[in-house]
């Protein structure tokens, strides 16, 4: 897509609460990721909790900071952390077996976009979706299908459509838990990246529901420190189709190839070197497991490829094809 990214001031990276290096000097706090099943924290300023098990250890917090100052506030059912280039928005809500899922997608996204567009951050450049049973019901009226369709109803009306998409994440968590969605906008327009070897999401053909999933496989932030990739949940897709049915170890092999081969093309189009493995040179990796039980050969399908020192946080979440059995996400310089 050809869009002229400009150079943004202050810096956006990522890091784990437990990472060992220090944290840059000139650096805020500007959000952080809790990772919880149990209802806490609430009014913690800049605290967004994902109501997700995490599979062994429990996941330490997630912590994007910016260089720099930070403030926090709630602005209808939002609550917000901005500085200079960046606002970060969070919401919770939860659902009873009356929602009419697309219409509440719909209606939480318009007010998203709206705060967004009116607090002078109009581009999104991230989007975080997690709610329970999102494979629950069958052909069109999958939760799934219906989140996606409300979802581009209301990205349609801010003529976002196919022009510039958020990097996105929409993941299936347990019974009983809220519906939240997390996100990062910027004052100036963003690169979005598509991956060669995938059909881009928002192209998908029908079959896969009414409306195409509103999402690209990454965007690119030129920030002071370097460019910055936030890569979408990625799965075992090439083309539209989902590969190696029922075989985990495959599945993870085949997503990180797509990960490889987007971040070669990311790195490509901003003229940044090759690194060392097809991974952002920082930051963990975020691996959704359908089915605890695999943690064992997925874990160890990843170390076999991955470098050494690279953090990885298993997170137990339904992936929004009932084939896919794991998805992994990650964000850091290239
Ligand atoms: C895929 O590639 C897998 O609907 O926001 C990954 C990331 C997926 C984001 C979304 C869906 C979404 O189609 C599913």
């Amino acid at each position: 897509m050809a869009v002229t990214a400009k150079s943004l001031e202050s810096d956006l990276n990522v890091r784990q609460a437990t990472d060992p290096s220090t944290a840059p000097v000139k650096c805020e706090e500007f959000f952080r990721f809790r990772f919880d099943t149990e209802s806490a924290s609430v009014g913690d300023d800049g605290v967004f909790q994902i109501h997700i098990e995490s599979i062994g250890p429990r996941a330490p917090d997630e912590i994007w900071f910016t260089s720099g100052a930070v403030t926090h506030s709630t602005v209808g059912s939002f609550r917000i952390a901005e500085c200079e280039d960046f606002l970060a928005a969070h919401v919770a809500i939860d659902l009873d077996e009356h929602t009419d899922f697309g219409d509440l997608t719909t209606q939480i996204y318009r007010e998203l976009l709206r705060v967004t567009h009116e607090r002078g951050y109009p581009n999104l450049v991230r989007v975080w979706n997690y709610f329970p049973g999102i494979n629950d019901g069958e052909g069109d009226r999958e939760v799934y299908r219906q989140f996606t369709a409300g979802r581009a109803l209301a990205f349609g009306e801010f003529a976002y459509q196919g022009e510039a998409l958020p990097a996105g994440t929409a993941i299936g968590t347990d019974a009983g838990t809220p519906f939240t969605i997390s996100a990062i906008a910027t004052r100036d327009r963003c690169r979005m990246v598509e991956n060669p070897r995938q059909t881009s999401a928002y192209r998908y053909p029908r079959e896969y529901g009414p409306r195409s999933p509103s999402f690209s496989r990454a965007v690119v932030i030129a920030s002071p420190g370097g460019s910055r990739i936030l890569i979408s949940g990625t799965a075992s897709i090439v083309g539209h189709q989902s590969m190696h049915l029922e075989d985990p170890v495959q599945q993870t092999a085949e997503t990180l190839r797509n990960l490889d081969e987007l971040i070669r093309q990311a790195r490509q189009e901003v003229q940044a070197d090759e690194g060392a493995d097809g991974m952002p040179v920082s930051g963990s990796l975020r691996v959704y497991v359908r089915r605890p039980e695999q943690i064992g050969e997925i874990e160890a399908a990843l170390r076999s490829t991955l470098a050494e020192d690279r953090s990885l946080v298993f997170l137990r979440g339904d992936i929004c094809r009932r084939e896919l059995l794991l998805e992994i996400e990650a964000a850091g310089g290239i």
